[in-house]
This record gives C-alpha cells, structure tokens and sequence, in this order.
C-alpha cells in the first residue's frame, strides 16, 4: 500500500496516526507531495486522486481510496485490531456520528480560517478573509464546546480511545497556524489533550 501524504498537513496525519494505533505504519510506503509547490495538481497525481487532495490510499491491485475519514474506515476492517470505529452497529454509529460532528464543525472550521486568512492556496481557490474570520470566531466556540465535552467523557466517544479522538487531536494541533491554543481555564480538554500527547501515536 501506498499513502500519499504531506507532513504538515492535518488530514493525512489523521491516517498516519490511526495506522500508528494498529501498529502498522511500516506497513505502508509514505509518498510525501508538496502541497505549496502544487505537487497534488500534477497530472499524474490527479490520476491517483482526481479530487487532487492528500490523504489518498493506493492499494497494491491498484485501487486508490481516498476521503480521510473513509481510508480510516477502510483499515480499521483491513486491521481490525484494536477496533477504532466500533464493534457494533450502535458503536460503529455513535463514533461515526461524532467523528462527523467534529470534522463538519471544528476541523472545517480551523481548516477555513487557516486557508482564508493566510491565503496559502490563493493560487488555487477565491480568498474571502472576512470568512476566514468568521471561521476563528467558530474554531474558538468549538474549543469550549469540547471543553464542556471533557468536563463529562473521558474521551470524545465515552470511555473508550477512538477514530473520532485522533480527528480531534489534529484539528486541535493544527489550529496553531490560526495561533489557537487552548486556554488555562479550559482545564478539561486540557487534560484530554495531555492524554493524546502521550499516546505513542501522537508523533506519527
Ligand atoms: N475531503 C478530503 C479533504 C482532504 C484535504 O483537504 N486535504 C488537504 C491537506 S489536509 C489538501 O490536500 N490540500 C491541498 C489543496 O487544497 O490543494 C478528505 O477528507 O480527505
């Protein structure tokens, strides 16, 4: 298997740490593209994704999946050990509910503000800043969201680590380049961050 990545970039870095949880990261051959250089435009990486975004998983019979959040889907049944998308229909259904809420609210939120206001793909898509602002204005509504969140469950899903954490956990790092950090008073996403931090995982 093949996954095109890019370092930085929070999307694949949610593939490379869910690959992390399964111990198989070794597994895969990392084909690094560089994002600001447009390497994802290329003809021949529109061939592998025509969405021309990363994360994108080449299998070896040459199939490509791509959509972070189905490539994860995909290797928690190719790896089913431990399960990070659910054992049962009500498992599988609540994680997946949550691994959409936080992608559609807080991730889209950090990656709008990110892209609108520093304009790092202005070669590629329309620039609105007030939108990006907006954007800030969500990303830090969600902080205390998922403050309160933790104040109740120990991880985003309950009791147990999931998909839906590692989502969080990159949408959280990656709010740095909109200079989000979480606050002193946010104790409890605080403390669950600490606990992602020390997840070997967390380098990946
Ligand atoms: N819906 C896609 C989005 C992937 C995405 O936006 N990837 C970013 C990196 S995190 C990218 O490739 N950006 C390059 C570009 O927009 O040109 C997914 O969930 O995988």
């Amino acid at each position: 298997m093949k996954l095109y990545d890019t370092e930085r970039a929070p999307n694949p870095r949610r593939v490379r740490m869910f690959l992390a949880e399964k111990g198989v990261l070794d597994k895969v051959e990392i084909v690094s593209l560089d994002l600001g250089k447009g390497e994802n435009l290329t003809p021949e990486f529109r061939a592998v994704n025509p969405m021309a975004k990363v994360p994108a998983l080449a299998l070896d019979d040459g199939n490509v999946i791509t959509e972070t959040a189905t490539i994860n889907r995909y290797l928690d049944e190719v790896f089913p050990s431990p399960s990070l998308c659910g054992e049962t229909p009500l498992e599988r259904a609540q994680i997946d509910m949550w691994d959409r809420r936080i992608e559609l609210t807080g991730f889209f939120a950090i990656a709008f503000a990110f892209r609108h206001i520093s304009g790092f793909f202005a070669d590629r898509e329309t620039v609105i800043k007030e939108w990006g602002e907006v954007n800030v204005k969500n990303a830090e509504k969600w902080f205390a969201f998922l403050d309160k969140h933790f104040a109740k469950n120990t991880y985003v899903v309950g009791d147990k680590f999931t998909v839906a954490d590692i989502t969080t956990v990159c949408a959280i790092d990656f709010a740095k380049v909109i200079s989000l950090r979480i606050s002193p008073e946010q104790t409890h996403l605080q403390r669950w961050y600490d606990e992602m931090r020390a997840r070997p995982s967390y380098a990946a």
